[in-house]
C-alpha cells in the first residue's frame, strides 16, 4: 500500500458515529463538508467540543481492559487543545489532579491537550501516570531521566516523580515537581491490626494514566491524561505486593504472625487479603473513593447488560477484567466476553517509543 493513512475515512466514520449517538441533531452532510475542506487545506481537522467529549467517552467505553466502564458517560472532558507550552501543560495537569481528587469523591476526568498535526508533533508527557513514586521499581528509567535533567529528589520512600513534559522530539523534556496540594495520598492502616500503620505504607488516590494516545476520528492526541478511581486490588494485590514492585507480602505476613515455612500454609494469600483489607479500610476512612472487586465486578456486568440493550458489543479482555484476588469469587470470572477489537475507535492506545 502507499500514501498517507486514510484520515478522511476515519474522520467520516467518526462524524457519522457521533451524529448517530448524539442527543442533539447533527447535520451530518454539512459537518462532513466542513471536515473535508479543512482536511484538504491543512491535512488535519478540528473536532467540535461535542465531538471531543463524545470521542473521549467512547474511547473509554472501548477500553477492553477497564472494569470501570459503567460510568463512561460521566467522564469530565477538559478541552485544553490550545495548550502546548510545557509550563501550561504542567499547570493544567496539576489542576487535573485537584479536580479529579475533588476532596476524596474522585471524579473521572480527561484533559485533552494539543493533537499531533502533519506539520508538528504535539507535546508528550513521559510519565506513565501523573502521580508515581520514584522508589516504585516501575519508575527506574524515568527517575534516572529526571535526575539526568537535574532533579534532586527521590531519596526517601514514596516520593513523587516530577512531571516530565517533552514539547518536541528534538528537545530535552522539562521537569516539574508536583505541588503538595495536587497529590492526595492515603496512609494505610488496618481495620483490626494496630501495628499495620508502622509498615509505613501509603498510596496516592488518583490513578491518572498519562502515557496513552487518545485517537478520535483519525486525530491523535498524545497528551491526554485520564483518570477514574482505584480498584483496591490494583494497590493491594499488585502495586504493593508484586515481587517486581513494592514486594511487601512477607512483611505483612510477619506482622500477622503467619507461618511462612511452606507455600501450603497459604501465607501469601492471607497476607494479600490483609493488605487488600487495609487498602479498602484506609481509603474508606479517609473518605476517598475506591472500589472493591466484588462490587465493581457486578457493576461491570450491569454495564454489559446496558450496552446490550443499545445493541453494542462490549469488547473485553478477560485476563485484565478478572481481579488479581479471589478471581473465581467475583461475578466477572464465570463467563467469556466479546473479544477485544484492536481496530475499535475512538480509543486510548498504548504509545510505542517515547
Ligand atoms: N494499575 C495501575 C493503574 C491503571 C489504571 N487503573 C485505573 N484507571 N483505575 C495502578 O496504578 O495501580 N483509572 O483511570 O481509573
Amino acid at each position: 500500500s502507499s500514501g498517507p493513512p486514510p484520515l478522511l475515512y476515519a474522520a467520516e466514520d467518526f462524524v457519522r458515529a457521533h451524529a448517530a449517538e448524539s442527543a442533539r441533531p447533527v447535520d451530518v452532510e454539512a459537518r462532513l463538508r466542513e471536515v473535508r475542506v479543512e482536511l484538504a487545506a491543512r491535512g488535519s481537522y478540528t473536532h467540535t467540543p461535542e465531538e471531543l467529549a463524545f470521542g473521549a467517552r467512547v474511547a473509554w467505553r472501548n477500553a477492553a481492559r477497564c472494569i470501570g466502564r459503567l460510568y463512561w458517560r460521566s467522564l469530565v472532558v477538559r478541552d485544553l487543545r490550545q495548550l502546548r507550552r510545557p509550563d501550561d501543560i504542567a499547570e493544567q495537569c496539576f489542576e487535573h489532579l485537584r479536580l479529579a481528587a475533588n476532596g476524596g469523591r474522585i471524579r473521572p476526568v480527561v484533559s485533552v491537550f494539543a493533537p499531533d498535526t502533519p506539520d508538528r508533533p504535539a507535546p508528550r508527557l513521559l510519565n506513565e501516570q501523573l502521580v508515581r513514586y520514584a522508589d516504585d521499581r516501575r519508575s527506574g528509567e524515568r527517575a534516572a531521566l529526571a535526575r539526568e535533567l537535574g532533579w534532586k529528589g527521590g531519596e526517601g520512600p514514596f516520593e513523587t516523580l516530577p512531571l516530565l513534559v517533552q514539547s518536541s522530539p528534538e528537545r530535552p523534556p522539562d521537569w516539574y515537581e508536583l505541588p503538595d496540594d495536587a497529590v492526595h495520598e492515603v496512609r494505610l492502616t488496618h481495620p483490626t491490626e494496630p501495628g499495620f500503620a508502622a509498615l509505613g505504607l501509603r498510596w496516592y488516590s488518583v490513578p491518572a494514566v498519562s502515557d496513552m494516545t487518545l485517537e478520535i476520528g483519525g486525530i491523535r492526541y498524545p497528551c491526554a491524561p485520564f483518570n477514574g478511581w482505584y480498584l483496591g486490588t490494583e494497590i493491594g494485590s499488585r502495586n504493593l505486593a508484586d515481587r517486581d514492585r513494592y514486594d511487601r507480602l512477607r512483611e505483612v505476613a510477619e506482622l500477622f504472625g503467619l507461618d511462612t515455612s511452606s507455600e501450603r500454609t497459604l501465607w501469601r494469600d492471607r497476607a494479600l487479603v490483609e493488605l487488600n483489607a487495609a487498602v479498602l479500610h484506609s481509603f474508606g476512612e479517609a473518605g476517598v473513593t475506591v472500589a472493591d472487586h466484588h462490587t465493581e465486578s457486578r457493576r461491570f456486568l450491569t454495564h454489559i447488560e446496558r450496552e446490550q440493550r443499545h445493541g453494542r458489543p462490549v469488547p473485553t479482555d478477560w485476563s485484565w477484567i478478572v481481579p488479581p484476588l479471589s478471581g473465581g469469587a467475583t461475578a466477572v470470572f464465570h463467563r467469556y466476553y466479546d473479544p477485544p477489537d484492536p481496530h475499535a475507535r475512538p480509543a486510548f492506545l498504548r504509545r510505542t517509543g517515547a
